[in-house]
C-alpha cells in the first residue's frame, strides 16, 4: 500500500471502476424498496460552481447511503438545457445556442465526474433533446383539449434589452433579472397553463407535506394567497354604473369613506369629470411608468387622482368619492376597494394624504379610538361601533352577518379570491420547445396533429438580438398547410417558458428512452414519488409550484398515479467568502491576493462581507482548481463537514486542509495497522481497552447512521467518525486484539463511504475485500455493545430477593432506582403498594421498601 494518500491516482481509479462496473444502474426491482434521490437539475453554463458541488454532494451521500442500506436507488443527472444565456453566448459569440449547449453539456459531465457522484448516466438527457420536448407538445395538446391551456390577451412585464416576456418573480426592484434593464409593461396574445384551476388542491396538498420546510409551504401558500371574502356592489351617482369592490373585511364597511379603482379599470374612463380630466392623464401617465411589483410590494409611494365622481355607501347611503390609486391592482379581484382608512393601513395614508375623511367602525376591547387622533390604522379585532343594526358585534361574527345582509338585498355576496394567477408560458425566444399550434385565417388556432410532433425547433436561425422572436423570421418553419382545411398558414412562434421543462423531468429520468409517450407509466409508478428532493430555496415558488401543478396535470391525463412529486425537500444553503478589494483594480480574486496585498499594485486590500460567492464581487472558488489540488474527495468532505446543509456554509482555506489532514490520517491508520490485523477474525468477546474501543465503534455507528438518516446532520456525522478515529490512534493494544483493531478500522471505511467515496473504495480494498464497498451494506450497531461495562446487581422487596438486573457501571442512582421498580417480577411485588424508600448499595443491591 502506497504510503502517501495521493487523491489523484486513487480518484481516477475508482471513477473508471464504477463506470466501467456500472455500479450506479438502477432498474425497476418491485423487490427492492426503491429510493428516489434527486438534486434539482443544472443550466448547463459550462462551469460547476461551489453552490453545485454543495448541492450534488449532499445528494450523493443520501444516495450511496440508501444504496448501502440495501434499497434500489434511482439517483440520475440531467440538463435543464433550453433558456436565454445560450441565446446571448449566441448572440455575443456568434456561436450557435445548440452548440454551445451540447459543448458545455460535455464539459459539464466531465466536471461532474470528477467528483465522484453516483448517477445512474445512462438516464441523462438534456431537455433541448427533441426526443424529450416533443412529449412536452403532446401533453400540451392534451392540456389544449381540455382547456388547460389557453390564449388571452394580457399585460406583461416585457424586458425590450432581452425581447422578452418576464413573469412576476423574474422582475427584480423593477429591473430584469438577468439584464437589470428596466421593465416596461406590454399588452400581447400569450399561451397560459390552467394553475388557478388547481389552487385548491395545491393549497391542501400543501397541508400534507410534512417533509417540506415549513417556511417554503407557507411562501407557496403565501403565492396562491386564497382569501375568503365578500363582493360588493357600490352604485355610482348620477349614473347607471356599478363599481364591485372584492373586500376580506365586510364588517368595516360603515367605515367606507372614499373608493380606490386600479388605474386600468374599465370604468375609470367613463367617470372621469370635465375638470379632472387633465389631473387623471397626467397620474395615468406616470402609473403607466410604474412597474407592477413595486406596485404590489407597498414600498412605491401610495398616490391617486380624484376622478370626478361619486358612489353610494351601500350600508350608510353616503357619497363617497371615487379615486383612481397606484396601490390598486387590475388583476387582483375585481380591481376595486372600499377604503376603510381607520382600519387599513394603504387607506390611512391616502386619507391623510388628499385630505379623507376617516370613519372609526372597530372599537378594540377597552379603549375609545378617535379618527382625529389614530396615529396608524386600526388592523385588529374588536366591536363594531357607528354602523347601524351591527353594532356591538364582534367582528369576526359582523362579517358574517353583514355579508347575509348584503346578499339579501342583492347588494354582495361571499367569493374566495386567489393572488395565484394563471401561468404565462409564451417566450418570445428561439431557444425553447416551439408551442405546437398552427394559425390558420378561417379555422383560427389549431393544434398540430400528434401524428406530426415533435415540432422541431430549426436550426439554421439568425440570431442578432434584435426584433422580436427569430423563428417568426424563418420563413420555412413559419409556413405551413392548416391541419383543418389545408389552406396556408403559419406556425406559433413563441416558444415555453423553460419552467415547463423542469416541471416534469424528474418523471422522465424514470423511462428516459420510452418512445410511445411521455412516460412509462409502470417505471414512472415505480420510482414516483421522488423520495427526497435537494436544491435551493430560490425556487420555492416557481419550480416547486410548477412541477407539484404538472404532476396532477400527468395524473389528470391517466399519465401517472401520483399526486405529489416530491416528499421530501431539502433546501441547501450558499456558498459564502468574504469579499475582497483593491482601492485601484476593484473586487478581487482570491488568487489576487498575496499576504493581504493586491498583486496588481502592491496596494493593501480591504476585506469585505462574506457574501455568496458570486463572479460579480469575484469571491468565487473554483471547484475544478479546488479538484486539483486537494482531491474530490476533500472538496466533498469540507462541503459538507463546514456547516449543515440548511445552513449557509462560509468558505476557508483552513478548513479544507484541515478536511485533507484527516483523509490522510484516515489512510495512515489503515496502513499503519495492516500487518498487525492481516489474518484477525473479529471477536466475540473483549475486555478491557478492546471493550471501550468496541463500545466506541458501535456508539459511533449509531450516531453516524441516525445523523444521516433523514436527518442530514452530516457535519455531527463526520465529527463523530473524526472521533472513532482518535480512538485508533491511542488504542495502544492492538497486537492482542486485532480483530477489534480491524473492526474499527472497516467502520471508519465504511461510515465515511457516503462522504468519500473514493478513499473509501480503496481503503476497503486494501483491507482485503474485493468486491466494492457498497456490497458490503451499511454497518448496524449491536445495542448490547452500546452499554458501558456493566454489574449485576440484586434487587429486594422489603428484604426478600426478587429479581436481578444489569446496570450500567457508571449509572446514576435515579437510573438504578428507575431499573429496579420497572422489573417485571419487583413489580408484582409492589402492585397496589406505597414505595416508602428505595436503598442502594452501590454495585451490589437494591432493597425497595413498601408500605
Ligand atoms: C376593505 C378593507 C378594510 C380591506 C380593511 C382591508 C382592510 P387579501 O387579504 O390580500 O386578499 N384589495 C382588494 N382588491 C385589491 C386590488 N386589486 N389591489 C389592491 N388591493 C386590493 O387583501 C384583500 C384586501 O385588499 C381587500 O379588503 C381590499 O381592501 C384590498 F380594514 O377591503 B380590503
Ligand atoms: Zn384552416
Amino acid at each position: 500500500m502506497e504510503n502517501h494518500y495521493n487523491p489523484k491516482d486513487v480518484e481516477a481509479k475508482w471513477q473508471s471502476f464504477w463506470q466501467e462496473q456500472q455500479t450506479f444502474r438502477a432498474g425497476e426491482d418491485p423487490g427492492k424498496k426503491k429510493y428516489y434521490l434527486l438534486e434539482m437539475f443544472p443550466y448547463p453554463s459550462g462551469r460547476i460552481h461551489m453552490g453545485h458541488v454543495r448541492n450534488y454532494a449532499i445528494g450523493d451521500v443520501a444516495a450511496r447511503f440508501k444504496r448501502m442500506q440495501g434499497f434500489n436507488v434511482l439517483h440520475p443527472m440531467g440538463w435543464d438545457a433550453f433558456g436565454m444565456p445560450a441565446e446571448n453566448a449566441a448572440i455575443e459569440h456568434g456561436i450557435h445556442p445548440a452548440k454551445w449547449t451540447y459543448e458545455n453539456i460535455d464539459s459539464m459531465r466531465r466536471q461532474l465526474k470528477k467528483i465522484g457522484l453516483s448517477y445512474d448516466w445512462k438516464r441523462e438527457f438534456a431537455t433541448c433533446d427533441a426526443d424529450y420536448y416533443r412529449w412536452e407538445q403532446l401533453v400540451f395538446l392534451k392540456m389544449f383539449e381540455r382547456g388547460l391551456a389557453y390564449k388571452k390577451g394580457s399585460s406583461v412585464n416585457w424586458c425590450d434589452d432581452c425581447q422578452t416576456v418576464l413573469a412576476n418573480e423574474q422582475v427584480e426592484d423593477g429591473c430584469c433579472w438577468r439584464c437589470h434593464n428596466p421593465v416596461e409593461q406590454k399588452e400581447l396574445e400569450q399561451w397560459f397553463f390552467k394553475i388557478t384551476d388547481y389552487a385548491d388542491e395545491l393549497l391542501e396538498c400543501a397541508d400534507n407535506l410534512p417533509g417540506w420546510p415549513e417556511r417554503v409551504l407557507a411562501m407557496q401558500r403565501n403565492w396562491i394567497g386564497r382569501s375568503y371574502g365578500c363582493e360588493i356592489v357600490f352604485t355610482v351617482v348620477d349614473s347607471s354604473c356599478q363599481i364591485k369592490v372584492f373586500t376580506t373585511r365586510p364588517d368595516t364597511l360603515f367605515g367606507a369613506t372614499f373608493m380606490s379603482l386600479a388605474p386600468e379599470h374599465p370604468l375609470a374612463e367613463t367617470l372621469v369629470t370635465e375638470e379632472q380630466r387633465a389631473a387623471v392623464s397626467q397620474f395615468m401617465e406616470e402609473v403607466a411608468g410604474q412597474d407592477k411589483t413595486a406596485r404590489i410590494s407597498g414600498d412605491l409611494e401610495k398616490k391617486g387622482v380624484f376622478t370626478g365622481s361619486y358612489c353610494l355607501n351601500p350600508l350608510t347611503g353616503q357619497k363617497i368619492p371615487v379615486f383612481l390609486a397606484n396601490f390598486v391592482l387590475m388583476d387582483y379581484g375585481t380591481g376595486a376597494v372600499m377604503a376603510v382608512p381607520a382600519h387599513d393601513q394603504r387607506d390611512f395614508e391616502f386619507a391623510r394624504k388628499y385630505g379623507l375623511p376617516l370613519q372609526v367602525v372597530i372599537q378594540p376591547e377597552g379603549e375609545d379610538l378617535a379618527a382625529e387622533q389614530l396615529p396608524e390604522a386600526y388592523v385588529g379585532s374588536g366591536v363594531l361601533v357607528n354602523s347601524g343594526q351591527f353594532d356591538g358585534l364582534d367582528n369576526e361574527a359582523a362579517k358574517e352577518k353583514i355579508a347575509e345582509y348584503l346578499d339579501s338585498r342583492g347588494e354582495g355576496r361571499k367569493t374566495v379570491n386567489y393572488r395565484l394567477r394563471d401561468w404565462g408560458v409564451s417566450r418570445q425566444r428561439y431557444w425553447g420547445t416551439p408551442i405546437p399550434i398552427i394559425y390558420c385565417d378561417s379555422c383560427g388556432a389549431v393544434p398540430v396533429p400528434e401524428k406530426d410532433l415533435p415540432v422541431t425547433l430549426p436550426m439554421d436561425v439568425e440570431l442578432t438580438g434584435e426584433g422580436g422572436s427569430p423563428l417568426a423570421k424563418h420563413q420555412e418553419f413559419m409556413q405551413v398547410a392548416c391541419p383543418k382545411c389545408g389552406q396556408p398558414a403559419r406556425r406559433e412562434s413563441d416558444t415555453f417558458d423553460t419552467f415547463v421543462e423542469s416541471s416534469w423531468y424528474f418523471a422522465r429520468y424514470a423511462c428516459p428512452d420510452y418512445q410511445d409517450g411521455p412516460l412509462d407509466k409502470a417505471a414512472a409508478n415505480y420510482w414516483l414519488p421522488v423520495d427526497q428532493y435537494i436544491g435551493g430555496i430560490e425556487h420555492a415558488v416557481m419550480h416547486l409550484l410548477y412541477a407539484r401543478f404538472y404532476t396532477k396535470i400527468l395524473r389528470d391525463l391517466g399519465m401517472i398515479d401520483v399526486d405529489e412529486p416530491f416528499t421530501n425537500l431539502l433546501t441547501q444553503g450558499m456558498v459564502c467568502k468574504e469579499t475582497q478589494r483593491c482601492n485601484e483594480h476593484g473586487w478581487l480574486y482570491p488568487e489576487q491576493v498575496v499576504d493581504g496585498k493586491c498583486v496588481l499594485c502592491e496596494r493593501p486590500v480591504s476585506f469585505g462581507r462574506t457574501e455568496k460567492m458570486s463572479k460579480s464581487k469575484k469571491n468565487v472558488i473554483d471547484p475544478n482548481q479546488l479538484i486539483e489540488q486537494y482531491g474530490a474527495d476533500t472538496a466533498r468532505l469540507f462541503s459538507l463537514f463546514a456547516a449543515p446543509p440548511e445552513k449557509d456554509l462560509e468558505w476557508n482555506e483552513q478548513g479544507v486542509e484541515g478536511c485533507s489532514r484527516f483523509l490522510s490520517r484516515v489512510w495512515r491508520a489503515v496502513g499503519d495497522n495492516l500487518e498487525a490485523i492481516a489474518a484477525a477474525d473479529m471477536p466475540a468477546e473483549v475486555s478491557g481497552e478492546a471493550a471501550e474501543l468496541k463500545r466506541k465503534i458501535h456508539q459511533t455507528i449509531k450516531k453516524v447512521s441516525e445523523d444521516i438518516d433523514g436527518r442530514f446532520h452530516f457535519n455531527t456525522a463526520i465529527a463523530a467518525v473524526m472521533e472513532l478515529v482518535n480512538a485508533i490512534y491511542a488504542f495502544k493494544s492492538t497486537a492482542n486484539n486485532p480483530g477489534i483493531m480491524r473492526e474499527a478500522l472497516e467502520t471508519v471505511v465504511r461510515l465515511l463511504n457516503p462522504f468519500v467515496p473514493h478513499i473509501c473504495e480503496e481503503l476497503w480494498q486494501q483491507l482485503g475485500h474485493t468486491d466494492g464497498i457498497e456490497a458490503a451494506g451499511w454497518p448496524s450497531w449491536d445495542d448490547q455493545a452500546l452499554v458501558a461495562d456493566e454489574v449485576t446487581m440484586v434487587v429486594q422487596v422489603n428484604g426478600k430477593v426478587r429479581g436481578k438486573l444489569a446496570v450500567a457501571i457508571d449509572a446514576e442512582q435515579a437510573a438504578i432506582e428507575q431499573a429496579a421498580l420497572s422489573e417485571a417480577n419487583v413489580q408484582r411485588f409492589i402492585e397496589g403498594k406505597q414505595v416508602r424508600k428505595i436503598i442502594v448499595v452501590p454495585g451490589r443491591l437494591i432493597n425497595v421498601v413498601v408500605a
